[in-house]
């Protein structure tokens, strides 16, 4: 299988979290796609030029780090991180929608943050920063829910790979003002599979 990423996404890092964590880095070629780049190679292979993308041994292929985590999760018929039935399970993705809510709009304050400053756009910068700080309150408040502790969950592993992404934004310093979260996130990062996984610095 081909698992495209860009080294710095997220999103591709949830997923080579979970080719860590499921023992699968010997049948998952990683490959760095070039993304946000006019007519890049990578277009051929993913028409919508995002990551990650995995191209399954039969050619199947997918795009989403929530479908892919949950095939790859399924392949050894024992799957680690899959949903509860009933209640528990709607709280599992009610919780996992929010987190991934965060991250999608750190997501947006991180490009546009990394654009020249004469590009960028102050209302975008001041909504996005204000809504993450509301929802990183949110997740300093409610670090103690037991999805977020345990055994690893995609709830954990979502959370874990927004926080990493937050660190990364030029002038967005969250960790001092969410002592409770900086603590499970250090936790979490320790990890060997959030090690081997750190983004570099964007340039
Ligand atoms: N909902 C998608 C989001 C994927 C996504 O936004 N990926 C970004 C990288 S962080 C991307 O590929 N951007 C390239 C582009 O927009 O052309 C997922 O969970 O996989």
């Amino acid at each position: 299988m081909q698992l495209y990423i860009s080294p710095g996404s997220p999103y591709a890092r949830i997923v080579r979290i979970v080719v860590i964590e499921k023992k699968l880095s010997e049948k998952v070629e990683v490959i760095a796609a070039k993304t946000r780049t006019t007519d890049s190679p990578y277009y051929q292979i993913n028409p919508s030029g995002r990551v990650p993308h995995l191209v399954c041994a039969d050619g199947l292929a997918l795009e989403d780090s929530g479908l892919i985590s949950s095939y790859l999760d399924h392949l050894d018929g024992h799957p680690s991180f899959a949903l509860p039935a009933g209640a528990p399970g709607l709280e599992a993705r009610r919780v996992e929608a929010l987190v991934r809510s965060t991250l999608d709009g750190l997501a947006v304050l991180g490009r546009e943050k990394w654009r020249p400053i004469n590009e960028q756009s102050p209302k975008i910068v001041l909504h996005e920063t204000d809504r993450a700080k509301r929802l990183l309150n949110l997740w300093e408040q409610q670090i103690s829910h037991p999805l977020f502790h345990g055994q690893l969950n995609m709830v954990q592993i979502v959370l874990g790979c927004t926080l990493g992404f937050a660190d990364l934004i030029p002038d967005f310093s969250w960790r001092p003002n969410h002592p409770k979260l900086n603590v499970w996130f250090e936790s979490i990062s320790a990890r060997p599979s959030f090690l081997a996984t750190r983004p570099p610095m964007p340039k």
